[in-house]
């Protein structure tokens, strides 16, 4: 027994030492909740782990970059828009799954009737209309500065630097100029560029980190660099490396995971909310988006891949288990995008020019765990408010998850803020996602588990159907135990 442990450790060394981690970090989280440590102390605590998400971010915008414009450029053009079109239509119709799944389980399951809210809650009108929700939505996808889009959700860290303008304060720029006297002198210009058209943004949309405006940006670039011919080569060799030296800098940085993994989980566990009045309900409200994340992730998109491939989609899967418990540790899709690329490249054997594609576009627009948890989580909200949804009321729900879940960051509970978005197309209450934040901690985590998953099985599969446009592509998963 001892023997096949150590064994099992040093051929899953990382992934041992991850899940270990990720225990460990919750034992300490809750040993910790009684005691009431200081905010400076929190602080401290919490240092490790925000070194690590720091690693992650850093790494999103190289690697999204580098990897769609190396990618792209090196492929002929009919393959990639059917490799494009196969990729996008195959996600669009796996999150739409996914609603449906969370739909009929919530509604068999009814988590939230019988609750005694007082029923004269709804009819307050949705903080804006569905229509504003969706426009920002579409807004955020096309961000009007790259370097916002990639940091948006952290320019609280750039604003000293970049001076970055921001939605709601009128940016003011500072030019220094020298004004052509002999004396050399310069003078400052302060230009505050006219005020824009004020629109509505939806609640904490500033968080929405959408990088979908980097991917398309990037895919164009790839495209038009690899209908240059010799021009482009320059360019594209230099992405080529910038990749080869980001996926050597995971390779490094993923040995400091585990010791940054203890630390982020303890430290969400420290902040969690006490549960809200909900109380039991919120427990079956939590089992519901389990079992749906459980059947979508784990049955049905197995059973996609076995009917697509005619391949075992557990040894698949296996290799995927590092990437997994990144994504359960931190809770963001987009940061686990370096270890889900990793994994695909020496554990799956997934083409790299797939790979290169499949996974940068899916972390920002497949997310089947968030849009099934936000079909659930308006439908859940609709029960303990006794109103009754009609089927249109249904549909919408149905179409408004998939868009939002489409506009949704891959950072933590980015679902949790364009779940509003779904709300306010069913009059709900957009306030209400109060009565759910409590366990939305621990939900986000497993939902963003399967949005990597998903991603993940989307570029094997994308990979099988376009053998014969990337004959590389169709090299057998090594059998368990032979994986790095
Ligand atoms: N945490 C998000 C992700 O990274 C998912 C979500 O918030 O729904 O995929």
């Amino acid at each position: 027994l001892i023997r096949t442990v150590r064994d099992f450790c040093k051929r899953n060394g990382l992934l041992t030492l991850s899940v270990v981690a990720v225990v460990t970090g919750c034992t300490l989280g809750f040993m910790l909740r009684g005691t009431h440590l200081s905010t400076q102390a929190k602080i401290y605590f919490s240092f490790p782990g925000e070194l690590l998400m720091r690693m992650l971010k850093m790494l999103i915008l190289p690697l999204i970059t580098s990897s769609l414009m190396s990618g792209l450029s090196s492929m002929e053009s009919k393959a990639c828009c059917r490799m494009g079109v196969l990729t996008v239509t195959y996600y669009l119709w796996t999150t739409f799954i996914a609603v449906v799944v969370g739909i009929i389980l919530v509604i068999i399951i009814k988590p939230g009737v019988g609750t005694e809210m007082e029923s004269n809650r709804l009819g307050g009108g949705p903080v804006m209309t569905s229509a504003d929700a969706l426009l920002d939505l579409i807004r955020n996808m096309v961000p009007s500065n790259l370097i916002e889009a990639t940091f948006q959700q952290y320019k609280t860290d750039l604003i000293p630097i970049l001076k970055v303008p921001t939605r709601t304060v009128q940016p003011s720029f500072v030019y220094v100029v020298p004004d052509g006297s002999e004396k050399g002198r310069t003078v400052y210009l302060e230009l505050t560029p006219p005020p824009e058209i004020t629109y509505k943004t939806s609640p904490g949309s500033s968080q929405q980190m959408n990088v979908l405006g980097i991917v398309i940006f990037s895919a164009t670039m790839g495209l038009l660099l690899g209908r240059m011919g010799e021009r482009g080569a320059p360019l594209i060799n230099v992405c080529q490396c910038i990749n080869e030296c980001v996926m050597k800098i995971i390779n490094a940085a993923v040995w400091y995971f585990p010791f940054g993994i203890i630390f982020l989980v303890a430290g969400k566990i420290l902040d969690m909310q006490d549960p809200s009045t909900l109380g039991k309900k919120l427990g079956w409200y939590g089992i519901t988006v389990l079992a749906g994340l459980f059947v979508h992730g784990l049955v049905l998109l197995p059973l996609f891949y076995f009917i697509l491939t005619r391949k075992n989609p557990f040894s698949y899967i296996r290799g995927l288990l590092q990437a997994m418990v990144i994504a359960l540790a931190t809770s963001s899709s987009s940061a686990t995008l370096p270890i889900t690329m990793k994994c695909l490249l020496e554990n799956c054997n997934v083409d790299r020019q797939i790979a290169r594609f499949v996974l940068p576009v899916g972390a920002t627009i497949n997310m089947d765990g968030t849009a099934l948890y936000e079909a659930v989580a308006a439908i859940f909200i609709a029960q303990v408010n006794n109103y009754e949804l009609d089927f249109g009321q249904l549909v919408t729900i149905s179409i408004t998850a998939t868009a939002a879940s489409i506009g949704a960051a891959g950072i933590p509970q980015a679902g949790l803020v364009t779940m509003v978005i779904v709300l306010t197309s069913v009059g709900l209450p957009p306030d209400d996602i109060t009565l759910i934040v409590a366990i939305d901690w621990i939900l986000d985590r497993f939902r963003t588990m399967i949005n990597v998953l998903g991603d993940a099985l989307a570029a094997g599969i994308i990979a099988h159907l376009c053998r014969k446009d990337f004959p590389l592509s169709e090299k057998p998963v090594p059998s368990y135990g032979t994986q790095t």
